[in-house]
Order: structure tokens, then C-alpha cells, then sequence
């Protein structure tokens, strides 16, 4: 079902606070940064330099509202983990073997994700706790 880790979240308050201390403790680099207003979060995917092309990125998600899950996690927990994302070829048919298998999605249809990837989340109290994001990533990517 799972071809590789497509990235990792982490919750941050702040996303140029978070980016730049990312550069500076680790040395990490931003791969790409944007809004997605669907998911109420500015957010920016970060590579290791000796990553090769399709490695795990790291993302961090800063909230644009107060209403969006990023803020709710916020909130809740502060800043730190937030999800583990999956990459998979095709979410429509991720989404039916694990709803066959009894797992929640959180959404009927996929929804748009980081460079216009199509995402579904799987609900975290059927996974071990651990919120999952399927991401079928856009053609070329
Ligand atoms: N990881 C693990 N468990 C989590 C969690 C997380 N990120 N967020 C919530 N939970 C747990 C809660 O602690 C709660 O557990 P308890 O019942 O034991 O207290 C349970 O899940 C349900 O919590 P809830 O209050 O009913 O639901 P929330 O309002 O906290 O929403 C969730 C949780 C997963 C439905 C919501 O965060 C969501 O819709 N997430 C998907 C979208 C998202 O995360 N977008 C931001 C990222 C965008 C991107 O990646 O592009």
C-alpha cells in the first residue's frame, strides 16, 4: 500500500522562527514553502543535503487560523509531532483498502495537499495513535 515516508510534520507557532532554527541547530534546507488555505496552514517542506530526490522531507505547519487543526494541536499539546505521512500511488485506492480493513478516513474524497498532491488522513485512534496522512503525490512530483 505504502511506497515510502513522504515526510514527517511538526506542529510550530511560527514558520520562519521554525525554518531558521531548523537551518541553524540541524542545517537543514526548505524545499519548498506555501499556503494552503484548504488546511489552514502556511507550511514549508525541509531536505537534509545529502538527500536523495524522493527522500523523507520534514514539514513544518504553522496555523493561519484559529479554527484549523494546526491551531487545535497547538492548543492542546504545543509544538511537536504532529503527523507521519505515507506515500502512495493512488489514494482512492488506499483510502478503500483501508476503509476495507475497518480503518476511518477523515475525508469522503480526497482533498488538496502540499504541491498540489491529493491527501486523506487516517483517523489516529485506529492507527496506534499516530495521525497518517496518504499523500499521491501530483504528476512529476
Ligand atoms: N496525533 C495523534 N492523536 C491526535 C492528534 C494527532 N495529531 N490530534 C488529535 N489526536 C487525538 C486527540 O488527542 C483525541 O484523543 P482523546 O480522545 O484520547 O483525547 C482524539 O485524537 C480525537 O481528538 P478530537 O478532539 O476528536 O479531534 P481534534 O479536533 O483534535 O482533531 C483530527 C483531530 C485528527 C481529526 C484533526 O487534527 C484533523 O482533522 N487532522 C487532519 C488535517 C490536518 O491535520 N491538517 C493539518 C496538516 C495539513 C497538511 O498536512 O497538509
Amino acid at each position: 500500500l505504502v511506497t515510502a515516508v513522504d515526510h514527517v510534520g511538526i506542529a510550530v507557532a511560527d514558520l520562519d522562527e521554525a525554518i531558521a532554527f531548523q537551518r541553524d541547530t540541524f542545517g537543514l534546507q526548505v524545499a519548498h514553502e506555501e499556503t494552503n488555505d484548504d488546511q489552514g496552514v502556511r507550511e514549508a517542506m525541509l531536505r537534509a543535503p545529502g538527500d536523495a530526490a524522493g527522500a523523507a522531507q520534514i514539514q513544518l505547519l504553522a496555523p493561519l487560523r484559529e479554527d484549523s487543526a494546526i491551531a487545535k494541536f497547538l492548543d492542546r499539546n504545543g509544538p511537536g509531532l504532529q503527523q507521519l505521512a505515507y506515500r502512495v500511488t493512488d489514494v482512492e485506492a488506499a483510502m478503500a483498502a483501508l476503509r476495507a480493513k475497518g480503518v476511518r478516513l477523515l475525508y469522503e474524497e480526497p482533498r488538496r495537499g502540499t504541491a498540489d498532491s491529493r491527501i486523506n488522513f487516517v483517523h489516529p485512534k485506529d492507527v496506534g495513535g499516530v495521525l497518517v496522512e496518504l499523500v499521491e503525490p501530483a504528476p512529476g512530483h
